[in-house]
Formats: structure tokens, sequence, C-alpha cells
């Protein structure tokens, strides 16, 4: 029997699944307030009956008895007992008060992980709490994920009519992301994200080129019209040569460059090294397959480059991600003024899409910096790569205080031994998760959360990867244990017992009267275009009625704005990539490449615990045959690896999708919270990555 999800005597409730932007639609079937069964429902307009291998263990997620059910103290003897949360909150606000009395508010600091992101109230209402102590110390995951992304629009500007999809487009560039595994696709801008098999056959089906960038031949590359496969980390040398062919032989849009864009000649000399042969040295991508890929992007009529963490987590991958940028700019692949507009806010706020550049801000030039090597803000974050030194270099803003919300940044930072050290230096931890991950194994109090089932929630944060103009809201399915909290409870509760006003979608929330779940989420969605009754009374979401959105003209000050093809940064930059690619060839005294990849059956290291979800090769590394004939490996057989930065111990396995010379490694493989079937230790990747202080955004993996 499928009911409304609102009836709690149900055997088969409607929901969706909160564990990766996909939001998949499901079906639960509940005995006695477990769920027993997950599947994929049918009736949902976009997920259409997909989901993944980890999504159906979504009950094991909040019923295995690992999950927590109660918050922890760590005692004097360094053991976790059970603390009441009532209690454990007004002893966080009372130690937190005395660190900031003693040293202010900047020795406290946050920091938001992937999960923090899947529950429509936990981000808003942790930022809330934290914009009331008064630091700057802010970091999130987005800065050792695809950060890149934000430093190209701070620096090239943003264009605000829209940008073309993938739904409607003849052809389509996906570098470093590999949609078949990971439902991503890109930055979430009209990529491809949902039941991605159906949706690249479906395009394919209808005529759209796809072109892969990927050094491995990974599941969507052997899906692709024309895989380009270069040397890992030199995917800005590549785009480079990409866009001199297209500008070489005219096949760029000249009306949108010279209304839209500066810097056009700068970028034509910038580019002018990256000869096909320059370049095919330096990637070993064959020419004749970059003049084919240049063309098939730059002559078809519709389409994008999007990308993904291969490039991002790569060394140049600020100006690789600004070439990406430029080569969808120089095609014109942007909606025009008159074009239907692509809003697919239902619940956030719709703003009319406007045919004109916002310019570059570079917020990180100023404000705050931080003492660690004088950086600057992004969006209001410093980048995780310094948090570490944030904690252990002396200072007198030093962060003593950390509080971590859905993150498990002990198995994902860079260096993970650093990484280590700085959880254990602090004064106190904080960790909100539902497990035991090697972040809350070092914390002074773990807060047990609800988990996505046994909460309310809707899509409002994950409208924007939507294909459609699409919304959805679940009640809580199952009845929680007793002894935990909403993640934005706590939050909230911390906030109001250290005496801070809480502002929430606009409004200060009243302290003696705590709002109910259901009260945030209407007022989180008041300024949407659907009424919360009729979201509320749809069982598989509901699709906003789009029509009507056309793209705007752009006002007087807008249309003087362009969007920056080649700063002087960017410039320095590419010369940089070009002559470096070749130097680092021959000096690096390491023979292979370690590159990221991600694995179906967990979302980072979230489903590393789970008992018999991941394969028992899944944290392997992957080794083409080649390497492994040369090297006298087998199958199996545990190695350690070794970097400039540390080593770990893994078995190998073969992959024939791999190219020689390459080793590829998954993350989130937690030392602490591995599976049992993974029967060696050190085997997060993070001991052999480190922060590449010239470009200090992100990580080099
Ligand atoms: N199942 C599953 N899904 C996930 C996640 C998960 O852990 N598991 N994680 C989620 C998160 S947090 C994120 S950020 C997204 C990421 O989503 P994706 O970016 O799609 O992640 P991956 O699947 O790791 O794909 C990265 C690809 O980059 C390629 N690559 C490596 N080095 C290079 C390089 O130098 N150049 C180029 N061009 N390619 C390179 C790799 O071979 C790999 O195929 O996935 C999300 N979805
Ligand atoms: N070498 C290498 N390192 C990487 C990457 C890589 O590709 N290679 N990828 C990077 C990327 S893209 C990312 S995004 C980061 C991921 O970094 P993080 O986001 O810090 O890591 P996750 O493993 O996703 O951590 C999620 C945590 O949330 C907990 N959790 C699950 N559900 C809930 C809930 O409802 N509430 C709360 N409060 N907690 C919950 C989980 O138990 C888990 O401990 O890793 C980065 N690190
Ligand atoms: S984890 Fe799997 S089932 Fe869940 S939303 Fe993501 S893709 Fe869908
Ligand atoms: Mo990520």
């Amino acid at each position: 029997m499928t009911t409304r999800s609102g009836d709690p005597t149900a055997s088969r409730r409607t929901s969706y699944c909160r564990l990766c932007p996909s939001s998949c639609g499901v079906l639960l079937d509940i005995e006695n307030n477990r769920i027993e069964r997950v599947l994929g429902d049918a009736a949902h307009p976009i997920s259409r009956g997909y989901t993944c291998a980890k999504g159906r263990r979504g009950g094991d997620f909040t019923h295995d008895p690992e999950r927590l059910r109660t918050s922890l103290r760590r005692n004097e003897g360094g053991e976790f007992v059970p603390v009441d949360v009532d209690v454990a909150v007004p002893e966080t606000a009372s130690r937190l008060r005395s660190i900031i009395g003693d040293h202010g508010p900047d020795s406290v600091a946050l920091f938001t992980g992937t999960q923090n992101n899947f529950a429509a109230l936990t981000g808003p209402m942790a930022r809330a709490w934290f914009r009331g102590t008064g630091s700057h110390k802010l970091f999130s995951t987005m800065t050792i994920d695809q950060s890149a992304k934000w430093v190209v629009q701070d620096r090239m500007g943003k264009y605000l009519g829209g940008r073309q999809r993938v739904e409607n487009s003849d052809v389509w560039l996906l570098a470093g992301t590999n949609p078949l595994v990971s439902v991503n696709g890109g930055d979430g801008d009209g990529a491809v994200v949902h039941n991605p098999s159906v949706t690249l056959r479906d395009a394919k089906a209808r005529g759209m080129t796809l072109i892969v960038i990927d050094p491995r031949r990974t599941e969507t590359a052997a899906r692709a019209d024309i895989h380009l496969a270069p040397r890992p980390g030199t995917d800005a040398v590549l785009l480079a040569g990409l866009i001199r062919l297209i500008l070489g032989e005219g096949l760029h849009d000249r009306g949108f460059c010279e209304r839209y864009t500066s810097d056009l000649p700068e970028l034509v000399e910038a580019v002018s090294p990256a000869t096909p042969t320059a370049v095919e040295e330096i990637s070993r991508v064959p020419q004749a397959l970059m003049v084919s890929a240049a063309r098939a992007f730059a002559t078809a009529a519709r389409g994008m480059a999007t990308t993904g963490t291969g490039v991002c987590m790569g060394p140049h991958s600020n100006v690789s991600e600004h070439l990406v940028a430029v080569l969808n700019t120089i095609c014109g692949r942007y909606l025009r003024e008159g074009e239907t507009a692509d809003v697919r806010s239902v619940l956030a706020r719709s703003v009319a899409p406007r045919a004109e550049v916002a310019g570059a801000d570079r917020e990180w030039e100023t404000g705050f910096k931080s003492r660690i090597g004088g950086i600057g803000r992004m969006r209001g974050e410093l980048p995780s790569a310094i948090l570490a030194d944030e904690i252990l270099n002396p200072g007198p803003d030093r962060v003593r205080a950390l509080i971590v919300s859905g993150g498990n940044p002990a198995a994902a930072l860079p260096d993970k031994a650093r990484a280590a050290k700085a959880l254990d230096a602090l004064d106190l931890l904080v960790v909100v998760d539902s497990w035991m991950s090697g972040t809350a194994q070092r914390a002074d109090y773990v807060i047990a959360p609800t988990t996505m089932y046994e909460r309310a929630d809707h899509t409002i944060l994950m409208e924007a990867f939507f294909p459609i103009p699409f919304a959805q809201h679940t009640e809580p399915v199952v009845i929680p244990p007793p002894g935990v909290i909403e993640d934005w409870q706590f939050f909230d509760t911390l906030a109001v017992a250290s005496g801070q006003s809480v502002k929430f979608a606009g409004r200060i929330l009243d302290p003696q009267h705590p709002p109910t779940s259901r009260e945030l989420l209407e007022m989180f969605a008041e300024r949407g275009r659907v009424p919360f009754d009729e979201l509320t009374s749809a069982e598989h979401g509901c699709i906003a009625d789009g029509t009507g959105y056309v793209v705007q003209p752009a006002t007087t000050e807008g249309s003087a704005v362009r969007l920056g093809l080649c700063p002087a940064d960017v410039r320095l930059e590419i010369e940089r990539a070009l002559t470096s690619a070749v130097g680092s060839q021959a000096r690096s005294p390491f023979p292979m490449r370690l590159i990221v990849r991600r694995i179906k059956e967990a979302m980072n290291s979230h489903g590393t615990m789970l008992p018999n979800l991941i394969p028992e090769h899944a944290n392997a590394a992957k080794m083409s045959t080649t390497d492994m004939d040369s090297l006298g490996i087998h199958n199996g057989q545990v190695v350690a690896i070794r970097s400039a930065s540390g080593r770990m111990q893994c078995a190998v396995h073969a992959d024939t999708s791999l190219p020689p010379g390459v080793v590829s490694v998954t993350h989130g493989f937690d030392d602490q919270n591995s599976l049992s079937v993974v029967r060696v230790s050190d085997t997060n990747v993070n001991a052999l990555t480190w922060i590449f202080r010239a470009e200090a955004r992100k990580m080099v993996c």
C-alpha cells in the first residue's frame, strides 16, 4: 500500500534519499519502526525509480547497531560515556564562552562537511550559531572539493542569464568527473546528475556528442564519442590547446565575445604556445583527437563543458577551471536575452535572469586575512587546507575550539598526519555525527543527531541540481531513538545557551518558544513559488510551472560589465602551467601519479562502516596490469605506497581502465572506522596528499 508520507500507520512510505544531492525518490517498507526495504520510487519525476547501492541500504544507516543513539562525552580517563544532550549543550556553551573570553572569537572555528548540506535546516542553523560567535574561522569541504569554481567566478565574473542545459544540448564535455559512479557530473549547473546511466543514454539517443577528458577509461568515458585521456594534472595545458584550436579556426562565438567579454587578445596570446605538438608532448593526447574534440565542441549549437574533482584536485586547478569557463564563454554557451529562462528555484526565491555580467569581486583580496600565509576568505570561508595550521601554528587567534557538522576532516583533509595532530591539539572538539568517525574518535563531545529518515525535510538546497524546477518534502518515516537531537537543534540550543540571538530565514527567533522543524521548513520556503501546503501534500514532489520566465535585458550598469577572459594573474598561471608541466615530469622522483576516484558504495567516508556494503577490493590501489607486471605485484598483494608527504599501505587491484604510470585510490577509508573486511590499516589515501602551497586553496592528490 502506498500512502501519503504523513500517515504514521503506513507500512509503505514515500520519501527521498539524502545521502547525496541526487535526492532520489524512494519507497520505504516500514515494520515496527524499522526500515526493512528501500525501493526506488518509479513515480518520482527525476530519479524515475533509480537508486544506488548505498541508497538501497538506507535503513542500515539508521538501524545499524554502531549508529550512535546517544551523545557522548570523553571522561578524564579518555573513554566515551553517554551524556544527555541537555547537559552536553550547556557544557559546550560554557567551554566556548571561556575560550572566547580568554582568546577572542577567532579562537573558535566551524567545519561543515558534506552531510551538513543534506538536511535543509542544518547548514543555515550552523551558520546562524557561527555568525553569533563573531569568529572569522569558517571552513567547509567546498575548499577541499571544487573551490576553484569559486575562484573562477571571482576572477572572471559571472554571466547572469543562465547556462545551457544537457537536456537540449548537442554536445557535452565532461572533464575529471565520472557521473556513472558519482551521480555528479559538474558543478550542479546543468550537468548530468540524476539517474546517470539513463540520462546519458537518452542524451546520446537524441544525438548529443559526449566528450570526456579523463586519464582513466571510466564507466563514463567508455560511453564517450571522444575520450581524451591526458596525463593526470595536465588539463590546463590540454584546455589551452583546445582553446587555441577553436580561436585559431575562428569557431568561437564572435558576437558573444564582443558583447560580453574582455581580454580576448591577451587570451589569444596566452594560449599561443599551446600548439598541438606541445600539448601532445605534455598531455600525451594525440593531436588528431584534440582537433576533433575542439571542432565537435565548438561547431555544435548548444552544450557546455563541466568538470569534477579530477580537474579541481590536480595541480593548476584554478587555471584549469578558468580555462573550462573560457571554453564555455568563447563558444557563447549561455542563455540570451529573450530565451526561455532556466529558473529552477521552487522553494527558494527566484531571481529573474538577466543577460548581463556580475563583475569579478576577488573577495580574498580584501577583508579578513588569516595569519597563515595572509590568505583571505572566499564566500566568507577560509580554505580548509590551512585548518591544521590555524590550529597548530602559534598565534594570538590560534583556533582552540572546533565544531564539526556532518564532516570527517580526520579522513578528508590532505596530509592526514598533520590533520590528526591538529585535531588532537584542540582544547575543545565537538563533533555532530551519527557514527564514531575518525574525527568523532578524537572529540571531547560527540553529539548524536537524527538520521535522514528520522527527520522532516525538503529539497530547497538541492533544487539548483535538479534538471527541472522540482521540490519535494518528506515527513520523518521512523521515530528516532530518544537520545538523539536534530542537527539544527544542536546549533539552535547552543546559540541560545551562549546568549546569542538566532537569525533564521530573515528573522530573529524567539528563544522562549523554540521552533519546530516544520515551522522552520515552512519559513525557509516562504519566498518560493509553491505554497507549503501544496508541497507537503505532493507525495512524489511537485514540479513548478516554469513558463513565463524569459531572460531579461541587461540593466544600464550591467551592460558595461564584462567577463574577464584573461586577467593578469590567470595569464601568468597559464604560462606557468605550460612551462612547469614539462619540467615537473622530468624532475619528479616518483614514477607514478595518484588520481582520485569514487566508489558507488560509499559517500566519501559515509558507508565505509556498514558491513557488507563495500566490496573487499574497493579501497585497493588500482593499477594497470602493465605496471603490476613490471613491478612484480600480484592481484591482492599488500604494498606500501609512498609520496613526498607520507606512506600508506593497501592491497593492489588490477584495473584495465587505467593507463600505465597512474595509480588510483579512493578516499574516505578512515583508519579508525574502516570495515573489518579491509584487513590492513593505514588505508587512508590522505597519508599521501599534501597542501600545495603555491595555490593554497586546494589539495594535490
Ligand atoms: N558514490 C559516490 N558518489 C559521490 C561521492 C562518493 O564518495 N561516492 N562523493 C560526492 C562528492 S563529495 C563529490 S565532490 C562528487 C565528485 O564527483 P566526481 O568529480 O565525478 O568524482 P569521481 O567519480 O571521483 O571522478 C573524478 C574523475 O576524475 C578523474 N581524474 C583524476 N585525475 C584527473 C586529472 O588530472 N584530469 C582529469 N581530467 N581527470 C582526472 C578520475 O579518473 C575520475 O574518473 O561526487 C559525489 N558523489
Ligand atoms: N584524497 C582525497 N581526499 C578527499 C577527496 C578525494 O577525492 N581524495 N575528496 C574531498 C571531497 S570532494 C570532499 S567533499 C571531502 C569529504 O569530506 P567530509 O564531508 O568531511 O567527509 P564525509 O566522509 O562525507 O563526512 C561525513 C560525515 O557525516 C556523518 N553523517 C552522516 N549523516 C549525518 C547526519 O545526518 N548528521 C550529521 N551531523 N552527520 C552525519 C558521517 O558519519 C561522516 O562522518 O573529502 C575530500 N577529501
Ligand atoms: S545516495 Fe544513491 S540513492 Fe541516495 S540520493 Fe544519492 S544516488 Fe540516489
Ligand atoms: Mo566533495
